[in-house]
């Protein structure tokens, strides 16, 4: 699909106030799109656990082959190419590259992200990496508890350090974590991702232990190279349904458990203390050590936005309105919530540059003749686009976007029935199709690099 009248409108925005050398790129993650799950002296992380216990995975499907991406490296970083993408942003593997998540490291693991590195930036492709994108070793979480245990936070510095040390020079960028709030929340509260847990005190202990180890990797890594250093949050900016002091207040608390619990400590060096309150006997044991090593200076923050929470204290709840729809995850599509977010957190955090890390829908897509026509994730993106460009506008310093996902994928708790790439994948076939939207994320980017040729001469 070329780019017509009604989908060129963002580009025109875009090009009067992003900056020239704002960055396109698209991002994956390991568990996600690697398969190869055991090969080459990988180790079991909780989510191959995750995935072989009955019930835990909505299609009954696991990782061991996903995407096949590590036999497919070079045919998809021609993907790549073939998009115009500037940066690309995937996850390195902790049980690939140290399979007990302590002690020996695995060359084999590393080689495989040697040769993704060497493939990127020989397609002039920024490599961004993610250390932890919620694949912990099964090991650790045998030893110690995982993510449960404080003596988590040395071997995660330690494993910085070793990714740093071999791929920093190499590497546009480093994000630490990945969405904390989905690894304590999801994995330890709600029992919906690995390692299904639900325990809202050990969730919160764990959420701190995760802001620690941020902490003690940035350190880790600092001392390693000199690659910009960040890190990734998901934001769902929390909305009253009604003016009602019952929903104001409840809209407080998730925005206080979701986007304050982990911005505050990171940029300011506490905890919020209504959340604290909230917590009650739940709270995390803090020390004012602790929260020294977690506010580090930054070069960068992630944010992954997808949809807007929607906050009823009456009932039956009132529902999210939906005026522009709902993803095929059942999320509200709701893109003015990305201009508002970008612009309180610039002026409440005065954060480092932002990159939109993750932005995408899923879609109920359908290959037909060859061919996936995904209007409606062409309108999704054409709209977030428009919102980040107002928030840029609004003076939000906003420095690339990450389109979810680069691939069809494993979609954690719900197998591979949600679709979210920009190329449709048959799971049977491993053969990959660029839907209409890839087309014009291909064309947008081309009209966008032609004004920065423009602007250049
Ligand atoms: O697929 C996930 C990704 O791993 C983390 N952010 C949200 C995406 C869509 O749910």
């Amino acid at each position: 699909m070329k780019l017509t009248e009604s989908t060129s409108a963002p580009l025109i925005e875009l090009c009067r106030s992003l900056r020239p050398d704002f960055q396109w790129g698209s991002a994956s993650s390991a568990a996600q799109i690697e398969g190869a799950a055991a090969l080459d002296g990988k180790g079991p992380s909780i989510w191959d656990r995750f995935c072989a216990e009955p019930g835990r995975i909505n299609d009954a499907s696991n990782i061991d082959v996903a995407c096949d991406h590590y036999h497919r490296v070079d045919s998809d970083v021609a993907l790549m190419q073939w998009l115009g993408l500037d940066a690309y942003r995937f996850s390195i593997s902790w049980p690939r590259v140290q399979p007990l998540g302590e002690g020996a490291w695995n060359e084999a693991g590393f080689a495989f992200y040697d040769r993704l590195l060497d493939a990127l930036l020989k397609a002039g492709i920024a490599p961004h990496a993610t250390l932890y994108h919620w694949d912990l070793p099964a090991a650790l979480h045998d030893s110690m508890g995982g993510w449960t245990s404080r003596d988590i936070v040395p071997r995660f510095a330690d494993y910085a350090h070793e990714v740093a040390r071999r791929f920093g020079s190499r590497l546009a960028s480093i994000a630490t974590l990945n969405e904390p709030w989905c690894v304590a929340t999801l994995g330890y509260e709600t029992a919906q991702f690995a390692p299904g847990l639900t325990s809202r005190a050990t969730a919160a202990q764990v959420s701190h232990h995760l802001m620690m180890a941020h902490g003690a990797a940035v350190l880790a890594v600092r001392s390693a190279c000199k690659t910009r250093l960040g890190v990734v949050l998901n934001h769902t900016p929390a909305f009253a349904a009604e003016a009602l002091e019952a929903d104001r207040r409840a809209a407080r608390i998730d925005d206080g458990l979701n986007v304050r619990w982990y911005m505050d400590p990171i940029f300011r060096g506490s905890y919020p203390a209504d959340i604290l309150d909230y917590l009650g006997a739940d709270a995390p044991q803090v020390s004012a050590e602790d929260l020294a090593l977690i506010h580090q200076p930054l070069d960068f923050l992630g944010v992954n936005f997808y949809t807007r929470s929607f906050i009823s204290t009456q009932q039956p709840p009132m529902a999210a309105p939906g005026k522009q729809g709902f993803t095929d995850m059942g999320w509200e599509i709701y893109p003015e919530a990305l201009t508002q977010h970008l612009v309180r957190i610039s002026r409440e955090y005065s954060p480092p540059p932002i990159y939109i890390t993750e932005n995408g829908m899923a879609n109920a897509d359908k290959l037909v003749d060859g061919r996936v026509a995904d209007v409606e994730r062409i309108q999704y993106v054409n709209e977030h686009l428009k919102a980040l460009a107002r928030a840029v506008a609004l003076g939000v310093d906003a420095r690339g976007y990450f389109y979810w996902s680069l691939l069809d994928n494993f979609e954690w708790n719900s197998g591979y029935t949600k679709r979210f790439g920009l190329f449709h994948v048959d799971y049977a076939t491993q053969e990959r199709v660029a839907k209409d939207s890839a087309l014009w994320y291909r064309d947008f980017i081309t009209a966008f690099k032609s004004r920065r040729t423009l602007k250049a001469s």
